[in-house]
């Protein structure tokens, strides 16, 4: 067993942890280790390779920002990044920065323990190393715990089975399989209709059918790129201060209030603009008044059966049961129109509740399929679940997982009290997951950094939120998610996807933007709600 000391520990290098590697070792000039599951760097776009992944943020703005000159020297290929040209950007950041020497590859961090007399966190991977530092920051993404149910006989199945987050890097050739999906969350949205054109049959199980508004996919017209770079000090302003992180405002008027011609020529003109504005920038009550949400969502519900051929699978496909936008928005291409091919089915598992995995395939209550190929989407043990794994035991032993047994706490969704010196990059009580990720992993990483730094210059070792801060917080992280129609849907923001998990709307809705400027306040107030201590 080897044992190092460093002044920080980063736990992954997607990317949250090579800009956080490169910050702390780069411009604090802080001896800096980063441990890391995969044998390369992207996180999330390491393992994500599943046919048709790519991002639902537009390339432009899914990127760092921090470096003028890496904006522009990159060019982006299509609206949306795909995912391997997203893995060749990082791939590319990394060598710029020469992130890599200070990297650990193929290296689970399975436990860290704050330990009170050195105030050093103790990290042990599952190499067996034993590595000390003074701050740990985890950088472990929010999707990065796969889910994958336990239905019984799931070790019988004689085909091959595969989760949408950990794809073999070879790829998966689906010609003249009979294929099954499970789950029709964004992965599966983007994957179904490609692997559709190879199989020679695809059944989807779908326990909840989604609201999809098409992607709109295609290149980028050159003079839109150039104009773009020419701007990137005003974009970057924008997104930061933007709700969402993304270039889109809602309109400041009510849906009901719009007259019915002008309401369906705005939900026609985001409709064909295709992306995110449907969701992010739609009318400003979407998120708050059901009447509201009513008139989008059935705007959408109507664009599916005019799609869907037959009307039996079109109403199977409609969501019902919550409120339009509730649920992470899914961007499809030709999602719906897949439905219509003679080689899918669509089984809806309200209906036909699958009983079990068998050597041969698929048993539902009402009969047994057969298939070459299971293909699980069924999403992430969502924002807590890949915290939980890191095994945080902090001041006095205290279990993370256990003090988060009701639901995620911490203060700004960046430091959990009594866990000093321990940072969440996009960890649950920030904008994180209802933001473009890179805005808000930016903002994080600036703002541990200047703490750090402020850190260092005054003399202090440790700090941590206080329990009164905390709890405040975490309470009005709940009021702003109550104020909205977000916390009615059966969704993983909820943790509701997995059976048992504390039922808690784990990201914060106030928006990007005034979120970074309280972070900045916090800050300028001396770190209100923080104790230090030297
Ligand atoms: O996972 P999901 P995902 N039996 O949890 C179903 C991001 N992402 O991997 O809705 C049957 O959304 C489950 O049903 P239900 C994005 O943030 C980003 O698709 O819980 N079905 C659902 O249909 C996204 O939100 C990009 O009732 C079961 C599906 O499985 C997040 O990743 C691209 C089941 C899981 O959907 C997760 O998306 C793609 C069961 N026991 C994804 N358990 C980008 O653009 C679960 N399901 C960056």
């Amino acid at each position: 067993m080897s044992a190092s000391q460093t002044d920080a520990i980063v736990v992954g290098a997607g990317f949250a942890g090579m800009y956080a590697l490169h910050k702390l070792r780069d411009e604090l000039g802080l001896s800096t280790r980063v441990f890391e599951a995969g044998n390369g760097v992207g996180g999330t776009w390491y393992w994500n390779r599943y046919p048709g992944a790519r991002c639902d943020s537009d390339s432009y703005i899914y990127c760092y920002t921090f470096d003028k000159d890496l904006l522009q020297e990159w060019e982006w290929s299509e609206r949306y990044p795909e995912q391997p040209e997203i893995l060749r950007y990082l791939n590319h950041v990394a060598d710029r920065f020469d992130l890599r020497k200070d990297i650990q590859f193929g290296t689970r961090v399975t436990g860290a323990d704050y330990d009170e007399a050195t105030k050093r966190w103790q990290v042990r991977t599952d190499a067996g190393e034993v590595a000390t530092a003074q701050y740990l920051i985890g950088a472990v993404g929010c999707l990065s715990a796969s889910n994958v149910p336990a239905f019984r006989g799931m070790d019988t199945f004689r085909g091959k089975s595969y989760h949408t987050s950990s794809w073999p890097h070879e790829g998966v050739d689906f010609t003249a399989k009979r294929v099954a999906v499970i789950g029709t969350g964004a992965s599966a949205v983007q994957a179904i209709p490609v692997i559709a054109q190879q199989a020679k049959h695809l059944t989807v199980f779908q326990r909840t059918p989604n609201f999809c508004v098409p992607a709109r996919n295609g290149k980028v017209d050159p003079d839109v790129a150039r104009t773009r770079k020419a701007n990137y000090d005003a974009i970057k302003e924008n997104i930061r201060n933007s709700y969402f992180g993304f270039e889109l405002n809602f309109i400041m008027k009510s849906a009901l209030e719009a007259p019915p011609e002008e309401r369906e020529r705005v939900f026609e003109e985001m409709w064909d603009h295709g992306g995110f504005p449907f969701w992010l920038a739609n009318y400003q009550d979407m998120f708050f008044s059901k009447e509201a949400n009513d008139v989008c969502a059935e705007f959408l519900r109507r664009k599916i059966r005019e799609t869907v051929k037959d009307p039996a699978v079109a109403d199977k496909l409609t969501p019902k049961t919550y409120p339009y936008g509730t649920k992470r928005q899914p961007l499809d291409t030709n999602y719906f129109d897949t439905f219509n091919k003679p080689n899918v089915l669509l089984v809806d598992v309200n209906d036909s509740p699958i009983e079990e995995i068998t050597p041969n395939g698929v048993r539902t209550r009402d009969r047994e399929y057969p298939f070459d190929i299971i293909v699980f989407g069924t999403g992430f043990d969502a924002m807590t679940g890949p915290i939980k794994k890191m095994g945080i035991r902090g001041r006095g032993g205290e279990v993370l997982a256990d003090k988060w047994a009701d639901g995620p706490t911490s203060y700004l969704g960046l430091m959990v009290a009594g866990f000093p010196n321990f940072f969440t990059i996009t960890g649950p009580g920030s904008p994180s997951v209802l933001s473009n990720m890179p805005v808000s992993i930016e903002q994080h990483v600036e703002w541990i950094s200047d703490c750090i730094k402020h850190m260092r210059e005054s003399g202090v070792e440790t700090i941590e939120p206080t329990p009164d801060a905390e709890v405040r917080w975490t309470a009005h992280v709940a009021e702003v998610a109550n104020t909205s129609l977000m916390p009615t849907a059966n969704s993983w923001y909820m943790g509701r996807n997995i059976p048992g998990k504390p039922q808690v709307f784990m990201p914060y809705l106030g928006g990007v933007g005034p979120y970074r400027q309280h972070c900045a306040e916090v800050a300028a107030k001396g770190y209100e709600g923080f104790t230090f201590a030297t």
